[in-house]
């Protein structure tokens, strides 16, 4: 009795947590929106006493109730109003001293007055928030968002109010072994409301995502579909591309889900010509706007194929760290500043390290014709086992995809990042493969491995991961953790599969400014060299389709303490987080242009 009576509360909890989620609202062109970006009050909450009582349990009338003393003996041990002040978007991190290394729990509250007009629904839409966020309106639950690096929304229709409203986050990134990523990462653990928040308006049956691309394989058929939320689910849509004159009616089924189809004369997405069309759907009840374009991507024996050719992609690792000012990058301008230097290296592609970026990475990505490696956080020492860390990286895995679907630049989705081998991973990551390749069949599957010795000098790529992926993905730190520069010389390259490989990682750290000769570790000249003997070493693979060096610009690590070189830096950039540009930069530059003459 006991037990069912907890599983029942179990339910329930789930239930409610979930509640009132739906469909993420992809994208939210030709909609009203209003921003709640600015200042948010906040209040540090190491000990979680906002949320629980003294003895641990939750506490009905915990922080998000934004309770204020009625008279002058009533007893409230909080009070956002005259608390300090956090900037959304943006991590706590860089915003105060306080804050730098804390990894805890923090309340964000942002109150607001809206219109809400008649026969519509409103939503409130968070681009990301690290890495565990409780969202409540005026005092009452909407549910739980688990992940750092993907959008989610909740309705509020039925709770949003004309005037008074307050919006309450609690926002915790303590590290947890079974989360993803787990306790061992590389990067900063920014914590806070990270991206943009807005409220989204929608009619009462709307449209709430939509998948418009080629087919796999075709450079003429788009296949997809168009789906409702709300009640009315029989409609008539409309895709339109009025550019290429399609204009094409399908029907909804009883879920609400019109499957798309048709052919048309389109001028394909490439670097060289990342050509986007304005695409609109309409629905009876609805009508929303992108920009998509279009390009097909496959591979064959071991060429990468865009719209049919063969092509080598020049890519650089990213980290979501921002240029000049430091923190996690959140805006159009950070995309087009590192976006930017990318392009002056001669890249055509990046790869977005270690989990989904900012949309406005990949949107800005489309519009310079950089193709993207997009991946979630399965890194390193996952809790394989968990069936609870397994459904939350594919939770993670399909906000990715959702959100990034009907981008023409994402060329890869990558499942992980250097796992270790193991039964139990390996059925995880083939899980994950799999889910991905139902939630979108167009794009290929990849993930970083690792590769070892057979003998000194051979290097073998034979990770069982790779007969599940389309693209072998290797990093490779020769010249750094792994011997001298020069021993890359000696180095010869197989693998086990008839694939194309990108060598996603590879680099040494330098400080800029710092100089010496080619030994001494830390220096442009240590860095330089690396990538002289990299580079020579790569040409020699037959079987290379595409390089993403470690990294386009230093990051913030906390596994880097070491004084006046790195101060928890990982100087691993081409670029420093000043925006300087270090010696191998050139060297790699040369490279990518040498590889387009
Ligand atoms: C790696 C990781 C990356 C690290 C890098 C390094 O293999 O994938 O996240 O930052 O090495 O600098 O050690």
């Amino acid at each position: 009795m006991k037990s069912l009576a907890l599983f029942a509360a179990l339910f329930v909890l789930v239930a409610t947590a979930h509640a009132q989620r739906v469909d993420l609202i992809a994208n939210s062109d030709g909609r009203k929106t209003v921003s709640l970006d600015g200042q948010w009050q906040m209040i540090v909450d190491p000990y979680e006493s906002g949320y629980y009582d003294y003895r641990y349990q939750p506490n009905p009338n915990g922080y998000f109730k934004n309770a204020k003393p009625k008279t002058k003996s009533d007893l409230v041990e909080y009070d956002f109003d005259s608390s300090n002040t956090l900037k959304v978007p943006g991590d706590w991190n860089t915003q105060s001293d306080q804050l730098f290394f804390y990894e805890g729990s923090v309340w964000y509250k942002k109150s607001f007055d809206y219109q809400h007009r008649p026969d519509t629904r409103v939503f409130v839409y968070f681009g990301a928030a690290n890495y565990l966020a409780d969202v409540y309106l005026n005092g009452e639950k909407l549910g739980q968002h688990e992940g750092g690096f993907t959008p989610f929304n909740f309705e509020i229709t039925n709770l949003i109010r004309d005037s008074g409203n307050f919006l309450i986050v609690k926002v915790d990134n303590k590290r947890r072994r079974d989360a993803v990523p787990t306790l061992m990462t590389d990067w900063w653990n920014y914590g806070g409301l990270t991206r943009y928040v807005k409220l989204i308006e929608t009619p009462a049956t709307f449209v709430s995502d939509y998948f418009i691309q080629l087919q796999k394989g075709s450079r003429d058929r788009v296949v997809g579909w168009v789906k409702l939320n709300g009640a009315q689910f029989s409609q008539r849509i409309i895709v339109r591309i009025p550019e290429a004159g399609v204009a094409k009616a399908f029907d909804t089924d009883a879920s609400g889900k019109a499957l798309v189809d048709f052919t048309a004369g389109l001028k394909l997405w490439s670097p060289e010509n990342p050509k986007l069309y304005d695409v609109t759907i309409e629905a009876e009840t609805d009508q929303v706007r992108d920009q998509i374009g279009f390009r097909s991507i496959e591979t064959r024996g071991t060429d990468i194929l865009l719209n049919g050719r063969p092509i080598f992609l020049r890519g650089v690792s990213i980290h979501e760290e921002a240029p000049f000012r430091s923190g996690r990058a959140y805006s159009r301008e950070d995309a087009q500043t590192l976006l930017g230097w990318a392009k002056e290296l001669g890249a055509n592609f990046v790869r977005l390290a270690h989990y989904p970026h900012n949309e406005h990475m990949v949107r800005e990505a489309d519009r310079l014709g950089i193709m993207v490696w997009s991946e979630i956080p399965v890194y390193w020492t996952i809790l394989w086992d968990n069936p609870a860390t397994l459904a939350n990286a594919r939770n993670q895995l399909s906000e990715m995809i959702a959100r990034d679907k009907n981008r023409a630049a994402v060329v890869i989705w990558s499942m992980a990042n250097e796992t270790p081998l193991s039964d139990a991973r390996l059925s995880f990551l083939r899980n994950l493969a799999g889910f991905a390749r139902s939630l979108d069949s167009t794009r290929l599957i990849s993930a970083a491995m690792e590769r070892h010795y057979v003998g000194a000098t051979t290097q073998m790529i034979d990770d069982p991961l790779g007969e599940y992926l389309d693209v072998l993905g290797c990093n490779e730190y020769v010249g750094w953790y792994d011997g001298l520069p020069e021993k890359a010389d000696r180095l010869e390259w197989r693998t086990k599969y008839e694939k194309p490989l990108i060598m996603s990682e590879f680099g040494g750290d330098a400080l800029f400014g710092n100089h010496g000769d080619v030994l001494a570790r830390w220096t442009e000249e240590y860095q330089e060299n690396l990538y002289r003997h990299q580079i020579a070493m790569l040409k020699r693979i037959p079987f290379l389709r595409g390089t993403t060096p470690w990294i386009l610009m230093d990051f913030r690590s906390p596994r880097r303490p070491l004084p006046r070189i790195q101060d928890y830096w990982n100087r691993k950039g081409l670029i420093s987080n000043r925006g300087e540009k270090k010696k191998a930069f050139y060297v790699l530059q040369r490279y990518y242009s040498d590889l387009q003459k």
